[in-house]
């Protein structure tokens, strides 16, 4: 199957703000085909937004175009997330989201739908997360590990300090695992945030994720709220 023509086509679609077609194309025409939903998600979803980012950075779309496609996009991988392949629970917790100030969710949930589809308990919070709700959420659930999205570089500084806030509650018994296109412009960027760890894409997630995880003692989270 050729999945670059695929996504050329749920472009169109998404341009055309033809919700229904794009469904169709994703569902009958890629997984109803046979295509693994992972493929789907990387090379149809993820390819096509970047496009439309393209557009929208030439002026030949605007704003408005970008957000019914966006939207569309959401619909289409709610769908894809249910007709995915599940992994068994693994009875590891994942608090993930943006930090305060960062509005892009939907590459933070494209990573965090993969964990949770490889057995994680995902609590995923989207957008713009304010940092002291986020502490308390984490005295609450008593996640194994912290995942912060950032997108815009100048959302950098408002990760680092998260990571700090994060640290100064925690101390180091709470991993914390750092992505988004914002830190893949980074040399080091789990150094250079004072994260644990960093993964490029949902895919180097997994396997990070797993090391992160392999010796966390969630009770070892006492901190100071
Ligand atoms: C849709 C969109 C928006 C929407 C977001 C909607 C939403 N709910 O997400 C809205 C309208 C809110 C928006 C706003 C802005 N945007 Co915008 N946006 C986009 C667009 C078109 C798509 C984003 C997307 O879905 N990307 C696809 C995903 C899949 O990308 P990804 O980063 O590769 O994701 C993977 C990894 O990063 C990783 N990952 C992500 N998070 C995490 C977390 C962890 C822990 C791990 C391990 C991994 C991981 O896994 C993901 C899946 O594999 C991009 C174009 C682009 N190239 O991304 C522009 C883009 C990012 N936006 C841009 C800009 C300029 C802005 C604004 C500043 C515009 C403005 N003037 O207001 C604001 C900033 C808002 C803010 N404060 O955050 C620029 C950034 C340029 C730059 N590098 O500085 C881009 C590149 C568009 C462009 N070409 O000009 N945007």
């Amino acid at each position: 199957m050729d999945l670059d023509d695929l996504c050329a086509r749920f472009v169109k679609a998404q341009l055309a703000g033809d919700r229904r077609e794009a469904l169709r194309l994703v569902l009958e025409e890629g997984v109803g085909r046979g295509a693994p939903t992972a493929e789907l998600s990387l090379r149809v979803l993820e390819a096509a937004q970047r496009e439309i980012g393209l557009l929208w950075q030439d002026n030949r779309i605007s704003v408005a175009d970008e957000h019914l496609a966006t939207a569309i996009a959401q619909v289409v991988l709610t769908h894809l997330y249910r007709l995915s392949p599940a992994s068994p629970l693994i009875s590891k917790r994942v608090v993930f989201g943006c930090v305060e100030g960062e509005h892009h969710d939907f590459p933070a949930r494209l990573a965090a739908d993969a964990l949770d589809l490889a057995g994680y308990d995902v609590r995923f919070l989207g957008a713009d997360v304010p940092t002291e709700s986020l502490v308390s959420m984490i005295h609450r659930e008593r996640p194994d590990l912290v995942a912060l999205s950032v997108t815009m570089s100048f959302n950098l500084r408002s990760l680092r300090m998260t990571v700090a806030r994060l640290r100064s509650a925690f101390g180091d018994a709470l991993p914390i695992l750092v992505g988004g296109a914002a830190c893949s412009t980074l040399a080091d960027p789990a150094g250079d945030l004072g994260a644990d760890a960093f993964a490029r894409d949902a895919r180097e997630l997994i396997e990070v994720a797993g090391r992160l995880v392999a010796h966390v003692r969630p009770q070892a989270l006492g901190g100071t709220p």
